[in-house]
């Protein structure tokens, strides 16, 4: 074997072995920009995933608030829709002291506008007011709720029907509602008669 083909042979390994170090650096070099890029999108899928489970819980006790804040006006609307019903309730099924009209009689309004003179049931059609006692002393309690009462002749065949066929003149259908707002929180219904 001669010099020269010595050096060739020398030469040719010299640049295998340079193309290998070229390819081992390329390789690493994409393997570092994988690596890079993966890294990127593991933080990207981690921040929305977190970004979802806050909004998850925030939405979870939202829920929860509103239900709770839910229950406690049901709650209340409960009471002063109880308590009003049953001062109804107690009254005659039409004026004892003058001729009978449906709605205040004669002498019954006051100013400031109470119960105070109310003394059977269709005075209180039309009723609407923050909760307060007969006398008029408001509610603390009651802040925020409205009672509404609204009192018809009703079909004893039809009690449920809003526009009863034949309204019976010895029959009362009394409904008192409790609102928040205009949301209803409670709704009550009671039937008199003569
Ligand atoms: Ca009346
Ligand atoms: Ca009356």
């Amino acid at each position: 074997m001669s010099i020269w083909t010595l050096h060739s042979a020398a030469a040719g390994i010299t640049a295998e072995r340079d193309g290998y170090k070229e390819r081992d650096r390329r390789m690493r070099q994409i393997n570092k920009q994988s690596t890079l890029g993966f890294s990127q999108i593991e933080v990207a899928m981690s921040t929305l995933i977190v970004g979802l489970m806050v909004v998850t819980a925030l939405n979870t006790a939202g829920a929860a608030m509103r239900s709770q804040v839910g229950n406690g006006d049901r709650g209340r609307g409960m009471v002063f829709g109880s308590a009003l019903m049953a001062e109804i309730l107690e009254q005659a099924f039409e004026d004892p002291n003058q001729t009978p009209v449906f709605g205040v009689e004669s002498g019954e309004a006051t100013s400031p506008v109470t119960r105070v003179n109310f003394d059977d049931v269709d005075d209180y059609h039309g009723w609407s007011s923050v909760p307060q006692d007969k006398a008029g002393n408001v509610s603390v309690s009651g802040t925020g709720l409205t009672t509404v009462v609204t009192v018809a002749l009703a079909d004893p065949n039809a009690l449920g029907s809003a526009t009863p066929p034949s309204p019976s003149s010895v029959v009362k259908k009394v409904n008192v509602t409790v609102q928040q707002g205009a949301s209803v929180v409670c709704t009550l219904t009671a039937v008199v008669t003569k």
